[in-house]
C-alpha cells in the first residue's frame, strides 16, 4: 500500500519520483486512486493543457520538445505527457521520445512521462485526465500531450486539451487524411512541421482551403491558424507559441475555457461512471448472465431492448 497523502505532499513539491509513482497508480488502474484523486482536486486548476497530435512521425516529440525549450525560457515550470493508445506497455514505443527529449532530462523544472493506455477500460480518456491532474497539481503550468493520431485518440485528446495543435507535415498525404480522419474539426492550431522540404507550401494552402470549407464561423469565431515549424531546428516555435497564447486569450474573453474544462469534466464523470458499471457488471454476472439473455434473444424469446432493461435492472442494489 502506498502512503498518498506522504506522496501527494512530496508530488506537490515537485519531486519527481513522487509524480512518477503518481502517474503509475493511472497507469495500473490502482485501487487507490480514488485516495490519490481527492487529495488532488484541491491543488488543481492552475496548468494550461496544450495537445499536440499528428500522424507518426510528423515531428511531435521534436516540437513538444522545442515548446519545452521556450516555455523554460519563459520560467514556466513544464509537464510532458506522451500518450500511446496503441500499446500496453509505456517506454517501448516511445523510446524514442527520451531521445529527442534528452535535453530537457537534467532541468528540474521539466517533468516528462510516457503512458500507455491500451488495454485499460476506458483507456485514453479515462487515464489522460487523471495523469494530467498528477502534473497539474505538482506545479506544471504548461502541459504539453503528445499523443499518435490513430483512430480515435486524436479526438479524444482534443477533448482534453484546452488548446489542441494538429500537425501535418508535407509529402505525407496528410491533406486528404486530415479531411478523413476529422482532424479539421479538432484543431485550435495547425502546424505544417518540415516546413524545410518541398511541398510544405502546397500542404498549407491545400490545409486553408479545407478549413475555409468547413467555415460557418462568425465574427467573433476563433479561425484555426496555420503555423508553419521546422522543430528540428526551432524554428517557427515563437509563433507556434503566440498562436497558443491568442487561441487562450481568446477563448478566455469568450467563457470559452471554463466551458471547454467543464464539458471535459463531464466527460470524464462519464467515463468513470460507465467504466465502474461495467466493471461491476462483469463482476456481479460475469458474461453467463449476458449469454443467457442472449440466447433468449437468438431464441424469439424476448427482445434485445427487454434484455437490455433485465441486464441493468440487475444492477439495482448492487454494492454502492
Ligand atoms: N526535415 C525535418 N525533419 C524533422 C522536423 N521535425 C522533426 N523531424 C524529424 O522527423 C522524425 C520524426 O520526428 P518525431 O518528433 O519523433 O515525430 P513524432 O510525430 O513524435 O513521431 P511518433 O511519436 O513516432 O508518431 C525525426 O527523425 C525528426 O528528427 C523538421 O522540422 N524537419
Ligand atoms: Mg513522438
Amino acid at each position: 500500500m502506498v502512503d498518498v497523502p506522504e506522496l501527494v505532499a512530496q508530488a506537490r513539491e515537485g519531486r519527481p519520483r513522487a509524480v512518477a509513482r503518481l502517474i503509475s497508480l493511472v497507469e495500473g488502474a490502482s485501487p487507490q486512486l480514488r485516495e490519490v484523486m481527492a487529495a488532488l482536486s484541491p491543488l488543481t486548476g492552475g496548468a494550461f493543457v496544450i495537445g499536440l497530435t499528428g500522424s507518426p512521425g510528423v515531428g511531435k516529440s521534436t516540437t513538444t520538445s522545442a515548446l519545452v525549450t521556450a516555455y523554460r525560457k519563459a520560467g514556466k515550470r513544464v509537464g510532458v505527457l506522451a500518450v500511446d493508445p496503441s500499446s500496453p506497455f509505456s517506454g517501448g514505443a516511445l523510446l524514442g521520445d527520451r531521445v529527442r527529449m534528452s535535453e530537457h532530462a537534467s532541468d528540474p523544472g521539466v517533468y516528462i512521462r510516457s503512458m500507455a493506455t491500451r488495454g485499460h477500460l476506458g483507456g485514453l480518456a479515462w487515464a489522460a485526465p487523471q495523469a494530467i491532474r498528477v502534473l497539474d497539481a505538482a506545479g506544471c503550468e504548461v502541459i504539453l500531450v503528445e499523443t499518435v493520431g490513430v483512430g480515435q485518440s486524436e479526438v479524444e485528446i482534443a477533448a482534453q486539451a484546452d488548446t489542441c495543435a494538429v500537425l501535418l507535415a508535407p509529402g505525407m498525404g496528410d491533406g486528404i487524411q486530415a479531411a478523413k480522419a476529422g482532424i479539421l474539426e479538432i484543431g485550435d492550431i495547425y502546424a505544417v512541421n518540415k516546413a524545410d522540404r518541398e511541398g510544405a507550401d502546397a500542404t498549407a494552402r491545400e490545409l486553408n482551403h479545407m478549413l475555409g470549407l468547413g467555415e460557418a464561423r462568425g465574427p467573433g469565431d476563433w479561425r484555426p491558424p496555420i503555423v508553419r515549424t521546422v522543430a528540428a531546428r526551432g524554428e517557427g516555435i515563437d509563433q507556434l507559441v503566440e498562436a497558443v497564447e491568442k487561441h487562450r486569450a481568446w477563448m478566455e474573453e469568450h467563457g470559452a475555457l471554463t466551458a471547454r474544462r467543464v464539458r471535459r469534466a463531464a466527460a470524464e464523470i462519464e467515463t468513470i461512471a460507465v467504466t465502474a458499471l461495467r466493471t461491476r457488471l462483469a463482476d456481479v454476472h460475469g458474461d453467463r448472465r449476458l449469454a443467457a439473455l442472449a440466447s433468449r434473444v437468438v431464441a424469439g424469446d424476448i427482445d434485445p431492448y427487454r434484455a437490455s432493461d433485465a441486464f441493468l435492472a440487475d444492477l439495482t442494489g448492487v454494492g454502492g
